[in-house]
């Protein structure tokens, strides 16, 4: 894991500058390096004192680096917990040491609440219920069964459970929607293309791709034209967070439909960090804006699209 400062000045002027832990999952997609861009720019520009680690995907990074801010004395402590379980130790002594702690992007299961002073990040089972919505409207009266294989995100982690989640409980509605196969692509490219090859391999009849994010989709993309295949045409392709890549493939109809969900938090974070020095009260839930592209939809919106 590695740990870099920035912004903030040295002290001596009137008022102590705040400083704040940020434990980030890792740089594993798109959408990651647009969330961290987004961080560290917010912490800069309201020129908090940014203590920053990225985990490489590693729970154990994580949790190194909570300690290190809890050592450091740090004023907040905020992180994007790479998946949902055994968190509740390192929160304890957070709050032990008297540090509040602010969940950003991904949820944890701690029973306690009272282990966070709030979660700033998107609806996870709303995105999978947009997704699978979309496919029962596009389905409606197909008399055959449409086989769908699902590209999963990082096992255990909230987005991969709740997309599923959410997506299932649309699909449900119609017998003929079914999902055949469903494997983790770890939110890469590589491992999406990998899994989809496979899935190619053990399927000769897949009609429609759920990709859990637009790298894991965009990896598959080039599974599917290396087996001779016409992405969004032969295999239709839903996916979620409309990154600029993603979004320009689905531009170009290789993704039919996008699921938005929206990296830039730092400026919503970094108004709770300074409710929180305050002693202001935190809304316990902040949910992200976000909407949805078809290929028409995307075409439209890519030369404004920020990430
Ligand atoms: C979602 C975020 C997910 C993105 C992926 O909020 O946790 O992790 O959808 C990213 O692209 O890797």
């Amino acid at each position: 894991a590695q740990t870099t400062n920035s912004g903030g000045n040295s002290g001596g002027g009137e008022s102590k500058t705040i400083s704040l832990g940020f434990s980030q999952v890792g740089a594993e997609s798109g959408w990651r390096t647009a969330n961290t861009k987004s961080i560290q720019d917010t912490a800069k520009e309201v020129g908090f004192d940014l203590k920053f680690s990225d985990a490489q995907q590693k729970q154990e990074n994580q949790i190194k680096a909570l300690r290190s801010f809890i050592q450091q004395k740090v004023d907040v402590i905020a992180f994007s917990p790479v998946v949902e379980s055994g968190w509740d130790t390192v929160l304890k002594e957070a709050k032990d040491a008297g540090i509040p702690v602010i969940l950003t992007d991904r949820a944890v299961d701690s029973a306690d609440k009272s282990l966070y002073v709030t979660f700033i990040g998107s609806d996870f089972v709303e995105e999978g219920r947009k997704a699978g919505q979309w496919l029962v409207d596009q389905y409606k009266d197909s008399a055959e069964d449409i086989n769908i294989v699902e590209l999963q995100g990082t096992t255990g982690s909230a987005p991969a459970n709740d997309r599923k989640a959410g997506f299932e409980e649309l699909i449900k509605s119609n017998s003929k929607l079914k999902v055949i196969a469903s494997q983790t692509g770890d939110f890469t490219r590589a491992k999406g293309k990998e899994v989809m090859q496979a899935f190619l391999k053990a399927h000769k009849d897949i009609d429609v791709l759920y990709a859990h994010n637009d790298d894991m989709a965009l990896g598959a993309i080039q599974a599917i034209e290396a087996a001779g295949l016409k992405p969004g045409v032969d295999i239709k392709i839903i996916s979620v967070d409309a990154v600029k890549d993603g979004m320009q493939a689905a531009s170009e109809g290789k993704i039919n439909f996008i699921v938005e969900c929206n990296p830039l938090l730092g400026p919503q974070l970094m108004e709770a960090v300074q409710n929180v020095v305050d002693g202001k009260p935190v809304e316990p839930r902040i949910v992200t804006i976000e909407s949805t592209f078809t290929s028409e939809q995307a075409k439209e919106a890519l030369p404004s699209r920020q990430y």
